[in-house]
């Protein structure tokens, strides 16, 4: 039997947690045999509904859950965590001005990213999925200077995810003939989901769908403002396609991709001219437990124009939390 991984989770009591947890407990992220541990984090006014998630936990007798410990201090939950994945944060309230948001999240992932530095396994690898999720992974990773800023990474395979979907049902594909997408930007509606360079059984999709209005019109308004329209539907955020999405995200992380691309949240290394640092998503493959961004894709003008605008949004979130950093 393998030793177990220590896989800590914040925001453990909330909609997310709840479909999360139960899969990483089955072995659905790290393997099937794959003994974990995992470090639940959550407020205190939530560490009741923590215990009452822990015991439907226990209830699954999941073979591969080898221990849990349940908590409201960061520096207790990331402790020797090899995975971390960052979904509790400060959601938006009525009259909330953004500025407010990026710093009101800004304080919560100094102290995570303070807590990982100091307590978490050398080589632990994180995920931000907590909105803003770019800017909040930003924060936490500038806020550990002892770790390799390639460690923090932030959410946008739901964003990926949700593209491949759309396409699948346009081109009338299945979703797993599609190889080949790219999600570039910000975990927002700005992000720019590009199939210019995607396959399907060996044909380019964009020659298959051949419709510049509806990859403008449909497809990219579609993909950008699906959490909106989730919400709208189900009066409740996204939260199964989220914690789908992290699975999927430290999974190809953690075992490779096998040369296939997936987005990743990551800190540029100025591939594509984007600046050095600024957590951005990138088409990634992934092997040995690292990633690599996809180079040499020729950027046309449209491409350029949707990169550069994600790309201010996020320079903006940026400028409006970099006092808080020191
Ligand atoms: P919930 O409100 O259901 O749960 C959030 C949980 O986090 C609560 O239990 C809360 O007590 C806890 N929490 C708050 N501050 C915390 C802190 N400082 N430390 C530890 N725990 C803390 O939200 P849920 O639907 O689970 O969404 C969580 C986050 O994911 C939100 O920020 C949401 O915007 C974001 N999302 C990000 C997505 C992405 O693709 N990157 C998609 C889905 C989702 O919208």
């Amino acid at each position: 039997m393998k030793a177990p991984v220590r896989v800590a989770v914040t925001g453990a009591a909330g909609q997310i947690g709840y479909s999360l947890l139960f899969r990483i407990a089955s072995g659905e992220m790290l393997g099937k045999d794959q003994p974990v541990i995992l470090q639940l984090l959550d407020l205190p006014q939530a560490q009741t509904a923590v215990k009452g998630v822990m015991m439907e936990l226990e209830d699954c007798a999941f073979p591969l859950l080898a221990g849990m410990v349940a908590t409201d201090d960061p520096n207790v939950a990331f402790k020797d965590a090899q995975v971390a994945i960052l979904v509790g944060a400060r959601p938006r309230s009525k009259g909330m001005e953004r500025k407010d948001l990026l710093e009101a999240n800004g304080a919560i992932f100094t102290v995570q990213g303070k807590a990982l530095n100091d307590h978490a396994d050398r080589k632990v690898k994180v995920l931000v999925v907590g909105n803003p999720a770019n800017t909040n992974a930003y924060i936490a990773m500038k806020s550990a200077p002892d770790l390799n800023p390639r460690q923090f990474t932030a959410m946008l395979r739901l964003d990926h995810n949700r593209a491949l979907s759309q396409i699948a049902a346009k081109a009338g594909k299945p979703v797993a003939a599609i190889r080949q997408l790219a999600v570039w930007g910000n975990h927002s509606p700005t992000m720019y989901a590009d199939y210019r360079f995607a396959t399907i059984d060996g044909q380019n999709v964009k020659s298959l769908i051949n419709d510049e209005a509806w990859n403008r019109d449909v497809f990219l308004p579609t993909v950008g403002k699906r959490g909106a329209a989730i919400i709208e539907a189900r009066g409740l955020s996204s939260a199964a396609s989220a914690a789908n999405a992290a699975i999927d995200h430290i999974h190809d992380w953690w075992h490779g991709t096998n040369g296939e691309w997936v987005t990743m949240g990551i800190p540029s290394d100025g591939s594509y001219g984007i600046p050095e640092g600024l957590m951005y998503g990138f088409p990634v493959v992934c092997e040995n437990g690292d990633y690599k961004i996809v180079q040499g894709l020729a950027i046309d003008e449209f491409s350029r124009e949707r990169m550069t605008l994600t790309q201010n949004e996020l320079e903006e979130e940026r400028a409006a939390i970099l006092p808080l950093l020191g």
